[in-house]
């Protein structure tokens, strides 16, 4: 059996850029490939405007490169697309690792053969690459969604989704359509309202967002993060969040009544909204009458910004604070403008789109010369559906039909020998570097297990221990207030996805500790096994 690589590494993102340190740094050879035209992944793709990211600067990176960390410049409290994407071809440059990528490269398919125990991947450049190990770190908000609205493709303007962002589009002085009001357009909203002639924004599920709080990163402030890196990344390894702040310890349902308002206003404040989630009090992720509080309170800030009663009602959202937390640089102020409006969908439902804009059901078409769908992605498993994974005995998707969308702690699947994922499902709802590093760092670890005293070994998670996992996921996630609404994190953006617990609520500390104790227990969720007549290494 002759092996064209050790590893194929699936994905030039977070995911697949620390895959590939860490595979070589075992001495595997590696391929990686994207079907990108460069590294980057989610900030490749998504070059929309005002895309930024909203975990804060320090810990929106990787922490296995102290100098670096020390180093390597960045501006603000946040880092928006084109600093990210400079900064992950900076980590490429400067550990050497373009030449193990290949871009403009899908991977189309992959079957294991049990009797050579080896992995056959077809790609879309007509290539056939066989290696022992397959990593798949094809991201989790990925797989662009587009809305199902009649008449869609008949529109005569520009029609753009938000993730596939064409590179130069200027939309200055145009008039434009907002489709979603998520995380996404949320940014795109505030970015482009003083540049546009007219943008319309269309709702769906009006949202609570917080301010980001953006603001510049001084020179004082990184000589003190500078003194005391591992501070900062035991902070952020051992929260709940994974994203570095400090997280709260007092409970709103043990704060006085008079002293609650106070802490959410200090919160609001320093801005961010998993901060807002997790930082002002301890239970506001946990106890309804906090969480409906927190609710509580950014609808109050939402009538006090928006100045039109009218803007103030459709921008107004109900339930609880228990979406996915969303943070702005002045979007609801954006609507005090009067060439921004606001169209709620519950009450106004978009008719169709037509060759000119839009027509809603009361009749009205409004005339646009964009229409920019940010509508999400069908996330968590979408891209990996969206190949064929063939194990030893089931393809993925069969796999997932049978025992649920779920895998063990978002790693490994029963039944794909020495396949492992970055970020698959039922892993931590946390700041994703830091979920990444936790797992790209065990893979490698348990890869350098099985491959110690010789490379003739197989690894696979057991059944047992994935069917275990997902328990502990749907206990925990199953009576959490983000079940409450729906949402993408349960995948009911998607018509006809299941709707399910797909993460792993117990915050990034927990799973640590969770990946530490398997460390500990030798790895006895996982089989490895002898083989016989398979090479050794290349
Ligand atoms: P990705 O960056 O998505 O990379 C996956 C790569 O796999 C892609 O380049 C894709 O082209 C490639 N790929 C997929 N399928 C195939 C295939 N079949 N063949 C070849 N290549 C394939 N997370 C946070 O924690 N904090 C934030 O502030 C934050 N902001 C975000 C803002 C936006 C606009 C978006 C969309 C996401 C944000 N995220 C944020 C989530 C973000 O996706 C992660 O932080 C992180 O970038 C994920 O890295 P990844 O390598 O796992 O996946
Ligand atoms: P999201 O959070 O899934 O938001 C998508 C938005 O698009 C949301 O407002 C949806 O409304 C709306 N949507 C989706 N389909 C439709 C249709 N058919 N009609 C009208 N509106 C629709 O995606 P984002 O890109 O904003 O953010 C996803 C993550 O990526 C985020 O966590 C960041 O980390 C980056 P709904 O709320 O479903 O009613």
């Amino acid at each position: 059996m002759s092996l064209d690589y050790d590893a194929l590494v699936v994905g030039a993102g977070f995911g697949g850029i620390h895959q590939t340190y860490k595979l070589r740094e075992l001495g595997l050879s590696v391929k990686t490939i994207d079907v990108a035209g460069d590294v980057g992944g989610t900030w490749f793709w998504n070059r929309y405007p005002g895309a930024m990211s909203d975990t804060h600067s320090p810990a929106y990176r990787f922490t296995f490169d102290l100098d670096d960390l020390k180093t390597y410049p960045w501006e603000h409290n946040y880092v928006k697309q084109p600093e990210v994407l400079a900064y992950l071809r900076h980590v490429v440059e400067r550990h050497n690792l373009r030449q193990h990528f290949q871009f403009n490269t899908e991977l189309l398919s992959a079957t294991y053969a049990p009797e050579t125990r080896t992995w056959t991947s077809v790609l879309s450049t007509g290539e056939t690459l066989t290696t022992r190990y397959l990593v798949l770190a094809l991201g989790l908000l990925s797989k662009t969604h587009w809305p199902s609205i009649p008449g869609l493709d008949t529109f005569k303007g520009t029609l753009v989704h938000s993730s596939r962002w064409p590179e130069g589009l200027d939309l200055n002085g145009k008039r434009v359509g907002v489709i979603g009001n998520g995380s996404t357009g949320v940014q795109i909203i505030t970015d482009l309202a003083p540049k546009v002639a007219s943008l319309v924004s269309y709702q769906r599920t009006p949202q609570h967002s917080v301010p980001t709080g953006y603001a510049p990163f001084t020179p004082a402030e990184r000589e003190a993060l500078n003194a005391n890196w591992d501070a900062q990344i035991a902070r952020v390894r051992e929260s709940v969040s994974g994203f570095g702040f400090e997280e709260a310890t007092t409970r709103w349902v043990d704060t006085p009544e008079a002293e609650r308002e106070a802490v959410f206003e200090r919160t609001w404040r320093l801005g961010n909204g998993f901060q807002f989630l997790f930082g002002a009090f301890a239970d506001v992720a946990t106890d309804r009458g906090a969480n409906d509080a927190a609710a509580a309170f950014v609808v109050k800030k939402i009538g006090q910004l928006v100045k039109d009663p009218e803007k103030t009602r459709k921008l107004t959202p109900s339930g609880g604070y228990n979406r996915r937390p969303l943070c702005d640089s002045g979007y609801y102020e954006s609507f005090n403008r009067p060439n921004v409006d606001v169209e709620l969908l519950t009450e106004n439902p978009i008719d169709a789109v037509t060759p000119k804009g839009i027509r809603t059901k009361d009749g009205r078409e409004r005339e646009f010369d964009a229409i920019i769908c940010a509508t999400g992605f069908d996330a968590v498993e979408g891209n990996f559906l969206r190949v064929q994974i063939k194990g030893a005995s089931e393809t993925l998707a069969e796999h997932w039909g049978r025992v649920g969308v779920t895998s063990y702690a978002g790693i490994a699947a029963a039944g794909f020998p020495n396949l492992f994922l970055v970020l698959g499902p039922a892993g931590p709802f946390v700041n994703l570097p830091a979920a990444i590093e936790a797992q790209s760092d065990f893979i490698a670890d348990l890869i350098a297990k099985t491959e110690a005293g010789g490379a003739r070994r197989v690894v696979e998670v057991r059944e047992e221990a994935e069917r275990e996992w997902a328990k502990v996921c749907e206990r925990i996630g199953g009576g959490s207030i983000f079940r409450d609404t729906a949402s993408w994190i349960f995948g009911s953006n998607i018509e006809g996805k299941k709707d399910a617990v797909r993460f792993y609520f117990a915050g990034l500390g927990a799973y640590r500790k969770a990946l530490e104790e398997e460390r500990a227990r030798g790895y006895e969720a996982f089989r490895i096994a002898a083989v016989e007549g398979v090479e050794a290494r290349l």
